[in-house]
């Protein structure tokens, strides 16, 4: 079986059962103007993994293997928004509230679209979301037993929230996850770093990490 090589030991995969999650490369948390901002956090620190991201992408496009992405938005009437997630934080604007980008983390909004530069190409799989991981009231988990996907790397934003419970998600799931360390990112530098360890901590007690580079070299593209 073909491997990559990763933190805590090498990472198996088969062609026919890997693929790319890419979690909610959107507006809103990558552009100044949403979400992410109006949390009050700084934007430009997610923006610099967009080539590393764009990278692992194109890689995985060119080894033909499956590229899915993620959204995390609501329906425009807000019937899948407890109003805690509306409420918390006491941001500048509210889910749901006009911003420069459109209503807020709202589906169809250009806010709630995957940045220009990681657009996903026609036929690619995009998954709208209203929690943070996944799996929760979406179809993501039929899709993945349609693909006869089994082991599934994982990039976007933001490391700790995001991408860290879906891997959680896919984990329990039975989905083995391999996570991007340089193709994801998170608002607060050090959760990032303390995710990446947690994840590979106790010989991989959730899962496997691994650079943009050392992926590509294991698929051969
Ligand atoms: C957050 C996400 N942080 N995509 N969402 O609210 O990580």
């Amino acid at each position: 079986m073909p491997v990559i090589h990763a933190r805590p030991f090498d990472f198996a995969f088969e062609r026919g059962t890997i693929g790319l999650v890419v979690i909610d490369m959107q507006r809103d948390f990558v552009e100044p103007g949403g979400f992410g901002a109006s949390l009050g956090n700084d934007v430009r620190l997610l923006q610099a993994i967009i080539p590393t991201t764009r990278r692992l992408i194109e890689g995985f496009r060119t080894a033909g293997l499956p590229v899915i992405h993620t959204r995390e938005c609501h329906r425009p009437d807000l019937t899948d928004l407890p109003p805690a997630k509306r409420d918390r934080g006491n941001p500048a604007l509210r889910i749901g509230d006009p911003g420069p980008m459109g209503r807020i983390l709202i589906a169809g909004q250009p806010g709630a679209d995957i940045i220009p530069e990681l657009a996903p190409l026609p036929g690619e799989l995009v998954i709208d979301k209203p929690g943070k991981g996944a799996f929760y009231g979406t179809d993501f988990g039929p899709h993945l037993q349609r693909l006869g996907l089994r082991q599934l790397v994982f990039a976007g934003v933001t490391t700790e929230v995001c991408v860290q419970t879906t891997m959680l998600e896919a984990n329990d799931r039975g989905y083995d996850g391999l996570l991007a360390t340089d193709a994801t990112e998170s608002y607060f530098p050090h959760f990032k770093a303390a995710t990446i360890e947690m994840i590979v901590a106790q010989a991989g007690i959730v899962g496997w990490a691994a650079s943009t580079n050392t992926i590509l070299e294991g698929l051969h593209v």
